[in-house]
């Protein structure tokens, strides 16, 4: 038996003698509680690594995972935020180790780094969930899931539209993190299609005052751009208020495609002052928690599960807008 097997026999176990248990001491008040497993009496725990709080985009997930992981819903989520440092990220996913929850989730802010605490979880036989950006590892069957959004895709729909719309814009690509399989992704198929195209790149690290610095200097290095592609809203936004204090006009002097589609974002959108933008859906809680109790409870999952996407251009209406969750 491989340690995966090993691990779904004892849960099985585990959950069968809770029930059993249960059954035997019905009414009774000395039935233990800290079960394991998704046998029906016990809570799962579950620590979430999220790696930030830079964006729109992050709050929302965030908002979406805390109210799926509820106690209500038989979860017992320990939630560090790691502030876009994964030296916190590798720290809290060890305490998640420690405490011997019953699951980690997280969300790694780069792609690479991860082969040891991944290989400590492993061995702790703590099953990992993976959620929103991806790792590259030599770990082999390093978790047990991954779901989150194609930013492969999305950048692809972020291509075809410049390629229809703006054929032949001077692009200055206002990256996100560098590393992270969001900036990366999104970058490769605008790289692919576009790349004489680009005439100059910096990271503004998915923020919106970092997008805003980078574009400043952007204006002064690269006076010809006629477009900015920004890995994310939280960046456009600080960007076009860089454009306006330089006396241009976002939208117009300056095209902006960006991605994500949060509230803000898609008001300077309808205002104008964005051209496009491919979405990117954060409020997915509910499916990391039910491929969480499906994991624990030793049930089959699907290696990934892709969130879908749209995107908007400048017909979107302010109803439309009013009623996005995010
Ligand atoms: O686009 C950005 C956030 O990983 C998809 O991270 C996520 C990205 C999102 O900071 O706003």
């Amino acid at each position: 038996m491989n340690t995966k097997s090993t691990r779904r026999w004892v849960v099985g176990a585990v959950a069968a003698f809770a029930a059993l248990s249960l059954a035997a001491c019905s009414g009774g008040s000395s039935g233990s509680d800290d079960t394991k497993g998704s046998g029906g009496s016990g809570t799962i725990t579950v620590g979430f690594s999220q790696l930030g709080a830079e964006s729109g985009w992050r709050t929302a997930n965030t908002e979406s995972v805390k109210a799926a992981f509820t106690k209500d819903k038989g979860f017992d989520l320990t939630f560090v935020d790691a502030q876009q440092k994964q030296e916190n990220q590798i720290k809290a996913i060890r305490d998640f180790i420690d405490q011997g929850v019953d699951a980690i989730a997280f969300s790694p802010v780069v792609e690479t780094g991860w082969d040891q605490v991944l290989q400590e979880a492993k061995d702790a036989e703590i099953p990992v969930v993976l959620v929103d950006r991806t790792v590259k590892t030599s770990v082999s069957d390093p978790y047990a899931t991954y779901i989150g959004n194609d930013f492969t895709k999305e950048g692809e729909t972020a291509v075809a539209w410049i390629k229809k719309n703006a054929a032949d814009a001077k692009i200055f690509e206002l990256q996100g993190t560098l590393g992270s399989s969001a900036q990366v992704d999104r970058e490769k198929p605008v790289d692919a299609e576009l790349g004489s195209q680009i005439v100059g790149k910096a990271s503004g690290n998915f923020t919106r005052a970092e997008g805003k610095a980078a574009t400043e200097a952007a204006l002064q290095a690269y006076p010809d751009m006629t477009m900015i592609v920004s890995h994310n809203d939280d960046m456009a936004l600080g960007a076009i208020e860089a454009i306006e204090a330089a006396g241009k006009k976002p939208g117009t002097d300056i095209k902006i495609v960006s991605f994500d589609g949060v509230r803000d974002g898609l008001q300077a959108l309808h205002d104008k002052k964005i051209n496009y933008v491919v979405e990117c859906n954060p409020v997915y809680g509910d499916q990391i928690a039910d491929l969480v109790k499906k994991v624990v409870g030793g049930e089959d999952v699907p290696t990934r599960t892709i969130v879908p996407d749209e995107a908007f251009d400048q017909t979107i209406t302010q109803e439309t807008i009013d009623a996005r969750k995010y």
